[in-house]
């Protein structure tokens, strides 16, 4: 049986994919999560419709969503990832030695379950075994409400700005994230499509730069996402990720990057014109 599936990009137009097999299909008590399996993507999951992963692209989110901020800033030791329930990101920071203890806050404890039950390559490191890796199912904003001072680097590997993720593209809670980072803290969040979500985009940095004195895009390329333009917001305390980036380090990291690598890191913050205009001070 072939069953092809859009998901919806806006009202004309979407992404279309076909499957071969449901390995999980079930709701939460926050949304509707799918896990199915694709000849061209293998598996993929999917909340509310809306793909978040897929086997064969989500080296190309992972790598940039962790590897830049984590070879801009000279000592990450401590990490927190907002949402990242597949585990992916968490797979991408341990791979950098220096980090003592990275903390996993995901909302929904079915993702988590699911994604280690079906989706072990991105999951390998959030399955209890690593003594580094710490989860917590708790919704992130309660999370850091409580915690002051206390990361180098803070994730937000949401899903788009409906559903449970609304409250991570406010600058109520970009506030909050300030606080929670020691005073030479970073922040990446994935920041949407420059091509089909300008105005969330034009909002979204707009607080961002009410909050963080350093705020850049950079852009990555991730063929399953709406437009496969998809772009991350790097914003920090201290650290400009162009001038404070370490070219040598980051170029001598003693693993693999499938995507990420020294050059791209500086490429992936120039931006086309219609993108950088959109979110302009
Ligand atoms: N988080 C970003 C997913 C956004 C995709 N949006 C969409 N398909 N409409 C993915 C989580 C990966 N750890």
């Amino acid at each position: 049986m072939d069953l092809w599936y859009t998901e919806k990009h806006t009202d004309n137009a979407g992404i279309t994919i076909k499957t071969t097999e449901t390995l999980f299909s079930g709701k939460s008590k926050y949304q509707q999560l799918d896990i199915v399996d694709t000849l061209e993507f293998g598996r993929m999951m999917l909340l509310d419709g809306l793909v978040m992963v897929t086997e064969r692209d989500e080296f190309i989110y992972h790598d940039m969503i962790v590897h830049p901020a984590l070879f801009t800033h000279p000592n990450p030791k401590k990490v927190l990832v907002i949402g990242g329930g597949d585990g992916g990101s968490i797979r991408e920071i341990m791979k950098h030695p220096e980090v003592e203890l990275a903390v996993l806050c995901e909302i929904d404890g079915l993702v988590i379950e699911k994604s280690i039950e079906f989706l072990p390559s991105m999951a390998v490191e959030i399955d209890g075994n690593n003594p580094r890796v710490k989860l917590h199912v708790d919704d992130g904003l309660a999370y850091i409400r409580d915690h002051q001072k206390e990361f180098d680097i803070i994730l937000v590997d949401s899903t788009d700005p409906i559903g449970p993720a609304v409250g991570l593209f406010e600058e109520n809670f970009y506030r909050l994230v300030f606080t929670a980072l020691k005073d030479d803290g970073i922040m990446i969040a994935q920041s949407e499509s420059p091509f089909y979500h300008a105005k969330i985009q034009k909002n979204m940095y707009q607080s961002l730069r009410a909050v963080f004195p350093i705020v850049e895009m950079y852009q990555a390329f991730v063929p399953t996402y709406p437009s496969g333009f998809w772009s991350f917001a790097f914003a920090s305390k201290a650290y400009h990720p162009i001038t404070d980036f370490d070219r040598d380090r980051s170029a001598k990291r003693n693993f693999h990057t499938h995507y990420y690598n020294e050059d791209l890191h500086l490429g992936a913050f120039m931006l086309p014109t219609f993108a950088r205009d959109n979110i302009a001070k």
